[in-house]
């Protein structure tokens, strides 16, 4: 697990990303489908955009990029005990939209290194490293809830 420290880092962070979520969560979701385009096709609602342009002009992408954030702020700021945000968000990623864990690692990456390029002076290695604690940790729970579930992921 995460020390309070590290648990205090991240949450910090976070209070840094959230005054600006949707223009966050616009740029995770665009380098994921650019970085890894095997994730678009997981979107019925985005699997056709092909342009950049597109992406970034599509209300639609800008508003799942909110969504997206939002409920992993709600996570982190549980500092573990994360079940309740947790469970429902496992039962949908694995029955419903199946995606895999391999996934939420790339996106974890992505996270962080928006993280790191929007807020360079206060996302140091110590803070970098925290974060990648808590987003392993929220990817091992839902790996167990996935398994629980029947789902490989
Ligand atoms: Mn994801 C919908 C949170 C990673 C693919 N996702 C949602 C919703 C939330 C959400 C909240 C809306 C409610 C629901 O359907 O459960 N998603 C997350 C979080 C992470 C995440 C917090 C990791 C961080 N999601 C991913 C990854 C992918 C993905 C990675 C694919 C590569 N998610 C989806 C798809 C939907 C969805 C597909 C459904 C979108 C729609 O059609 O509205």
């Amino acid at each position: 697990g995460l020390s309070e420290q590290e648990w205090q880092k991240v949450v910090d962070i976070w209070g840094k990303v959230e005054p600006d979520l949707s223009l966050h969560g616009q740029e995770v979701i665009i380098r994921m489908f650019q970085n890894h385009p095997e994730t678009q096709e997981r979107f019925d609602k985005f699997k056709n955009f092909k342009t950049l342009d597109e992406m970034k002009s599509s209300e639609e992408l800008k508003k799942h990029g909110t969504t997206v954030l939002s409920a992993l702020g709600k996570i982190l700021k549980q500092k573990g005990s994360h079940e309740v945000e947790l469970a429902p968000l496992a039962q949908t990623h694995a029955n419903k939209h199946k995606i895999p864990v391999k996934y939420l690692e790339f996106i974890s990456e992505i996270i962080i290194g928006v993280i790191a390029e929007k807020h360079s002076a206060e996302f140091g290695a110590d803070c970098q490293e925290a974060m990648r604690k808590a987003l392993e940790l929220f990817r091992n729970d839902m790996a167990s809830k996935y398994k629980e579930l029947g789902y490989q992921g």
